[in-house]
């Protein structure tokens, strides 16, 4: 799950939610916040998510990640580049790379993981790029070996049949965040998600 804030919702809230409903995996996500904010939101993060023991993924920062001790951190094309970042961390951080398409996905060998998409249109990121929609995922899928992490427009109406085309994971902003219940809808996109990787 990756966070966000709304009005009445702080990025704690969003995560503390999620865990409950059983995220496996936190991504802090914050354009907004000062770099003072962003380290303390993210040293409470890392709290929350070590108490249940998940992990913690920072987007964009990795002197935030390695300031908390989160698990790693995610770069897109406007962070710093996958080699340095991997130098300056060393092997034992989670390095996720962003790819919106098999080309960029199939150029991100090394990293632990691709966060790949917008798979469907999303109403959480401005600047998306085209959705590649299952295809494009299956296309991905058939010829990259690294992990793969579907994000963009992922609900509980298409989550199975992201599972069944091969993502290892989804990641998943307003199906959580924008849930009247967030609890509710982390726990039923958990279950989901778990029976279809069963079925698979
Ligand atoms: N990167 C690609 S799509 C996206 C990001 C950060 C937003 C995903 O949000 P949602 O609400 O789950 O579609
Ligand atoms: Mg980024």
């Amino acid at each position: 799950m990756v966070t966000t804030e709304s009005p009445g919702r702080t990025h704690i809230e969003v995560a503390q939610a999620a865990l409950e409903g059983g995220a496996k995996v936190i991504q802090y996500r914050d354009k907004n916040a000062s770099s003072r904010t962003l380290y303390e939101r993210a040293r409470e993060l890392r709290k929350i998510t070590r108490e249940a023991g998940v992990l913690l993924i920072i987007n964009d920062r990795l002197d935030i990640a390695l300031a908390v001790g989160a698990d790693g951190v995610h770069l897109g094309k406007d962070d710093m580049p996958f080699e340095s970042a991997r130098e300056i961390m060393g092997a034992s951080y989670i390095i996720g790379i962003s790819a919106t398409n098999y080309e960029e996905a199939a150029a991100a060998q090394g990293a632990d993981y691709i966060g790949l998409g917008p798979i469907y249109p999303t109403p959480s990121k401005d600047d998306a790029a085209e959705p590649i929609g299952l295809q494009g995922l299956n296309r991905t899928r058939s010829s990259v070996s690294v992990p793969i992490v579907a994000i963009g427009g992922i609900t509980a109406d298409n989550v199975e049949e992201i599972i069944t085309a091969g993502a290892d994971g989804v990641a998943l902003i307003s199906a959580v965040a924008s849930a009247q219940d967030m609890v509710h809808a982390a726990q039923t996109l958990t279950h989901l998600i778990e029976r279809a990787k069963s079925r698979r």
